[in-house]
Order: structure tokens, then sequence, then C-alpha cells
């Protein structure tokens, strides 16, 4: 596999463990970091051999945001000519299920990374928010849109114009986040949840992703299409007849992956 500054990449099975290491800022998301993740992340997602990847950082922190000392000195055409971080959209591309398994800060970037995420599950110690408004500046990898339509306007105005942060506890219940995991389970548990992921049907669950990613691009009569053209092509594949058989047949599902 690739050599890795920022970040370490660990395969279990068929999940795969993506670990942001970069302890000295915190996880800080600076240009380095962006172009590991993105490129372990695609190519974990073109090896049909994953079917689930964890993201997750240290203990203290999952990211504590874009890299401030690396973004202050640049000018807007710096930003605009280099398009400053839409590499981060193709990790949101990936058509592997991903999880963000987050513990302490999840600020700025980094919150917008984990929310880029497919399930999102927070350790009791994590902390989410977008302060950037504090830096004279405004979230830039999508977390206007992305926290907006998770928590909805109230709380996503008053994160974004305080620039506040929210516990564990507030995120799972403005439905941020999936579960609360005690910090000390986090990575067991986020495995646990890849493993079993992993161990469905890789396209159909590719194409569970797909059809609720759907949701926030659509409306509902056309986002219901979607969902029926899919559910109709799950029967040309084998894992629909070995999951039906197995439940008459009462033992568990092995499933091909195809
Ligand atoms: N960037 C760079 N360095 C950072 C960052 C960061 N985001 N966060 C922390 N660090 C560094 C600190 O500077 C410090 O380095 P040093 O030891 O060299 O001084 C080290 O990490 C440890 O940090 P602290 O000493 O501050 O640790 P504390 O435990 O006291 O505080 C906090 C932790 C609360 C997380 C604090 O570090 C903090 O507030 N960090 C900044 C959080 C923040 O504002 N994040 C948003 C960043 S902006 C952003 O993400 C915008 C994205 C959009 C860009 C769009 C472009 C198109």
């Amino acid at each position: 596999t690739a050599s890795y500054e920022t970040i370490r990449v660990e395969r279990k099975g068929r999940s795969a463990l993506i670990t942001l290491d970069h302890p000295k800022a915190l996880n800080a998301l600076n240009l380095q970091v962006m172009d590991e993740v993105v490129t372990a992340a695609e190519a974990l997602d073109r090896d049909q051999g994953t079917g689930c990847i964890v993201l997750t950082g240290s203990d203290r922190a999952f990211a504590a945001g874009a890299d401030i000392k690396e973004m202050r000195p640049q000018g807007y055409m710096d930003m605009y000519l280099s398009d400053w971080f839409s590499a981060w959209d193709r990790f949101a591309q990936v058509r592997t299920p991903t999880i963000a398994a987050v513990a302490g800060h999840a600020l700025g970037g980094g919150c917008e990374l984990a929310m880029m995420c497919d399930i999102l599950l927070a350790a009791d110690t994590a902390v989410f928010g977008q302060p950037e408004i504090r830096l004279g500046v405004i979230p830039g990898i999508g977390g206007s849109q992305r926290l907006t339509r998770a928590i909805g306007k109230a709380k996503a105005m008053d994160l974004c114009l305080t620039g506040r942060t929210m516990d564990a506890d507030e995120a799972e219940r403005a439905g941020l986040v999936s579960r609360i995991i005690p910090a000390a389970d986090l990575l067991t548990e986020a495995v646990t949840v890849a493993e079993t992921v992993a161990a469905m049907s890789a396209p159909v669950a590719m194409m569970a992703k797909e059809a609720v990613n759907r949701a926030f691009e659509t409306t509902l009569t056309e986002g219901i299409r979607f969902e029926r053209r899919l559910f109709h092509a799950v029967f040309a594949t084998a894992d629909q007849k070995e999951g039906m058989t197995a439940f008459t047949e009462k033992r568990p599902p092995v499933f091909t992956h195809r």
C-alpha cells in the first residue's frame, strides 16, 4: 500500500480503517491531509474487497478544522485558481459506505468531514461546531449545507453565527449523530458496525447509500421513483436470491457481494 505521512490505513477483513494522524495540530486538515485521505479512500473504494470504510482521529480530536496556518496567507486568486478544498468532494463521492468515528474536537472542516460520512458515531467526548465565523470566515467544505440538512435551520444558524460548539448529547438530540458510545469503546464499536455493513451485499449496500443520499438531491416523487428502480435492480443480484433463500431455510445468509 501507498505510504502516507498524515494518516494510517489498516485493513480488517472486508472493512478498512483510515486514522487521521497529524497530532501536532489536532489533525488540522491541510492540503496534504486532504490529498492523502482522498487518495486512500478512493483506492479502498476501487477495491472490491472493501465493504465499509471507518474514518477516525485521535482521542483528543477527530479534526480541529481546516489548517488555519496554511490558509491565513492565501488570497482570493490562490483560493479560486486552486479551487481550494474542492478535492474533498471526491471523498463524499466514495460509493463504499463510510463511517465517521468521532472523539474530541470535530470543528470546522473536521465537522464537515464527519458529515460527509454515511454513519456518524460519536464518543461521549465528541464536540461539534462550525466556529469559522470567529476567524472571520465561513464554512467552506459544505458545512452550511450539510449541517442545515442534518439538524435544520434553527441550530445550524445558531452554530454558524455564534461559533458555539455542541456536545455529543446535543448532537444526538439534533440528529447529527446516530449513536453515542463511551470513548473507550468507540473504535471497537465502529469496527463492529463496519463489519456488519461489510458483511452485507456490497452492491446492495451501495444502492441503499445511493438511495438515501438521493433524498438530499431531489423531490419526493423523483426520489421514490429512483428507489423503486434500484429496488427492482436488486432482483438481478445473486445476493437477493441468497438473502431470501437463507431466510426461508432459516439460516444466516452468505453474500457473495454480487
Ligand atoms: N489549524 C491549524 N492549527 C490548529 C488548528 C487548526 N484548525 N486547531 C488546532 N491547531 C493547533 C494549535 O495551533 C496548536 O498548535 P501549537 O501547539 O503549535 O500552538 C495545536 O494545534 C494544539 O491546539 P491548542 O493548543 O489550541 O489545543 P487546545 O486543547 O487548547 O484547544 C481547540 C483545542 C479548541 C480545538 C483549539 O485548538 C481551536 O479552537 N482550534 C481551531 C478550531 C477552529 O476554528 N476550526 C475551524 C478552522 S476554519 C475551517 O475549518 C474552515 C474550513 C473552510 C475552509 C474553506 C476553504 C475554501
